[in-house]
């Protein structure tokens, strides 16, 4: 499935309450998101999957992609575009056997190394990171830095989501740096505007865009 990454809008319920998430998901429908990932860590199964059907509800529609973090069973149960797997969750290939080649598979890559075990292999994006220190990630491994996020631009032949600590002031540089998709947690949820955090963001990638195009 073809997804635009550039503005990957996560919703985590370390940062907004569930039964938020149905409303802020709407406002922020026409602010320039171009898809949306669901992580739950601490929010039950069942939860997980009724509140994943009202957002894919919501952006369906919009023709906006709705990507579940982690949890490929309730990824497949409610039709959802895709899943996002760290390297703790589902292996990739069996992932890839139980969703098929119509849903939208994508891996963490925390450093070089692993970009370079999992570069060949038909993932449909990375999502490399934390970029820059985050607290949204309790486990997040150490920074992967600008230097060694640059290598794994060269070094990978897919699309690049760069994650962790990325906000309206680094997203420039990063999209020179070449990366496809900017992945933001707290600078959207935890912004006292979302909707007018979300526009400016969507301006500066626009803008980078049109510059670039
Ligand atoms: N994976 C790597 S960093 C991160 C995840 C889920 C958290 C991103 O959140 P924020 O608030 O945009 O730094
Ligand atoms: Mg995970």
């Amino acid at each position: 499935m073809q997804c635009d990454y550039s503005f990957y809008l996560i919703v985590d319920d370390g940062l907004c309450e569930p039964k938020d998430m149905p409303l802020l998901v709407s406002n922020l429908l026409s602010c320039g998101v171009t898809c949306v990932q669901l992580r739950m860590k601490q929010t039950s199964v069942s939860t997980i999957a009724s509140i994943g059907k009202s957002l894919l509800a919501l952006l369906k529609p919009k023709k906006i992609p709705f990507i579940m973090n982690d949890h490929v069973e309730i990824a497949a149960d409610i039709q959802a575009d895709g899943v996002h797997l760290g390297q703790q969750d589902w292996a990739y290939a069996k992932a890839r056997h139980y969703l098929g080649h119509d849903k939208i598979i994508g891996l963490s890559i925390e450093n070089l190394e692993q970009a370079q075990v999992y570069g060949d292999c038909d993932a449909d994006y990375f999502g490399v990171g934390p970029v820059f220190p985050t607290t949204t990630k309790r486990d997040a491994s150490p920074p992967v830095g600008i230097a060694q996020l640059n290598k794994i631009i060269h070094c990978v032949n897919k699309p690049i989501v760069a994650i962790g600590g990325i906000n309206k002031n680094n997203a420039t540089m990063l999209l020179t740096l070449g990366v496809d998709g900017l992945a933001f947690a707290s600078a959207v949820l935890l912004s006292p505007h979302p909707e007018e955090e979300a526009k400016t963001i969507a301006r500066t990638i626009s803008l980078y865009r049109e510059e670039h195009a």
